[in-house]
C-alpha cells in the first residue's frame, strides 16, 4: 500500500523484496515459508477521499481491517508473521491483528520518525506519520478501533530507535507519555551495542511478545536511498545488522514488519536487498 503518504511507488516494496530473494533466503535458514501474497488495495478513483488531514482514510481503514484478520489467522496457526510494506500506515492493521495474541505486546519502532502525529498535529495529513499514535489509541476513532478494540500498545511498551525528525506535537506526546526514545544522538554517543542491550533488558520482564516495526528510512540514505522520506544522518548498514543480530540472539522478536521500501527511488534494488539482509539477520543468519 502507498496510500499513507504522497510519493507513489512504495506499494512495490514487497515485490522488490521478493525479487531480492527474501523467500529463498528465509528457506535457506531452515524455515518453512507461506507467502500470503499481496493484500488487495482498494484505491479510490474519484479522489473524493483526499482529505487534507487524513489522506485516504477510507481506503486505509479497509486495508487495515483485512491485514488485521490475516495476521490474527497466521498467529492462530502458530506462524511468525513477517509483514512487507508498503508505507508505515500498514502497522495499524498489523499490530491490531498481532496484539490480540498478547497481554503486553512490546514494540520496537526503528525509524527516523516517531510516527506519533494525529490529524491535529500532523504537518502533512499523511497517515503513515500517525501509525504509532494510532496504536496508542490516539487519533481518529475508526483508525484507533481497527480490529474492534483499543488501545493496542501502552506507552511504556514502546522503544523508538533512530529518531532524528520529530514534529513539535510528537515531542510533546513523547514527554507527556514518557515514551522511551533512542535518538541518533544516543546512538552516536553510546553506541548501538549499549542501546540494544538496554532495549532487550527493558522488554524482558515487561512484555510477553515484541513486534519489530522497521522503517527503512531509519537507515542512512547513503546505505538505503530507496525510501520516500529520507533523513540525513541515520543508522548505518553495519549498526542495523548488529541490532538485528542482537535481537536474534535474545530470541525476543515474535513478529516483524519491514516498511517504506520505494523501488522507484531506489538504486538497483539496494534498499530492498538491505531489507532482505536485515530480515535474515533477525531470523538468525550468522556469518559463520
Ligand atoms: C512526518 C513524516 N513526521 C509526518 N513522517 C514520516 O508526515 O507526519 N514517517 N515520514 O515515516
Ligand atoms: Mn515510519
Ligand atoms: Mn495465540
Ligand atoms: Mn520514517
Amino acid at each position: 500500500m502507498d496510500l499513507g503518504q504522497i510519493r507513489r511507488g512504495v506499494d512495490m516494496g514487497p515485490s522488490a523484496m521478493r525479487y531480492a530473494g527474501l523467500i529463498e533466503e528465509i528457506q535457506d535458514l531452515g524455515f518453512e515459508v507461506s507467502d500470503y501474497g499481496d493484500i488487495t488495495i482498494h484505491r479510490s478513483t474519484t479522489g473524493s477521499n483526499q482529505e487534507q488531514k487524513l489522506r485516504n482514510l477510507k481506503e486505509i481503514i479497509k486495508t487495515s481491517e483485512e491485514l488485521c484478520r490475516e495476521l490474527d489467522e497466521i498467529l492462530t496457526k502458530g506462524g511468525f508473521p513477517l509483514v512487507l510494506g508498503g508505507d508505515h500506515s500498514i502497522s495499524i492493521g498489523s499490530i491490531a491483528g498481532i496484539k490480540k495474541h498478547y497481554r503486553d505486546l512490546g514494540v520496537i519502532w526503528y525509524d527516523a520518525h516517531a510516527d506519533l502525529n494525529t490529524a491535529e498535529t500532523s504537518p502533512s495529513g499523511n497517515i503513515h506519520g500517525m501509525s504509532l499514535a494510532t496504536n496508542l489509541g490516539l487519533g481518529h476513532p475508526i483508525l484507533t478501533k481497527i480490529g474492534g478494540y483499543q488501545p493496542k500498545i501502552k506507552p511504556e511498551h514502546i522503544v523508538i530507535i533512530g529518531a532524528r525528525s520529530i514534529d513539535e506535537g510528537e515531542k510533546q506526546l513523547i514527554r507527556e507519555k514518557g515514551i522511551k526514545v533512542y535518538t541518533m544522538h544516543e546512538i552516536d554517543r553510546r553506541g548501538m551495542t549499549t542501546i540494544m542491550e538496554e532495549t532487550i533488558a527493558y522488554f524482558k520482564d515487561r512484555t510477553d511478545g515484541v513486534h519489530l516495526s522497521l522503517d527503512l528510512d531509519a537507515i542512512d540514505p547513503i546505505d538505503a536511498p530507496g525510501v520516500g522520506t529520507p533523513v540525513l544522518g541515520g543508522i548505518t548498514y553495519r549498526e542495523s545488522h548488529l541490532a538485528m543480530e542482537m535481537l536474534a540472539e535474545a530470541e525476543m522478536i515474535t513478529s516483524a514488519e519491514f516498511v517504506e521500501v520505494n523501488p522507484i527511488i531506489d538504486h538497483k534494488n539496494q534498499t530492498a536487498n538491505i531489507a532482505v539482509e536485515l530480515v535474515t539477520s533477525l531470523l538468525g543468519k550468522k556469518l559463520i
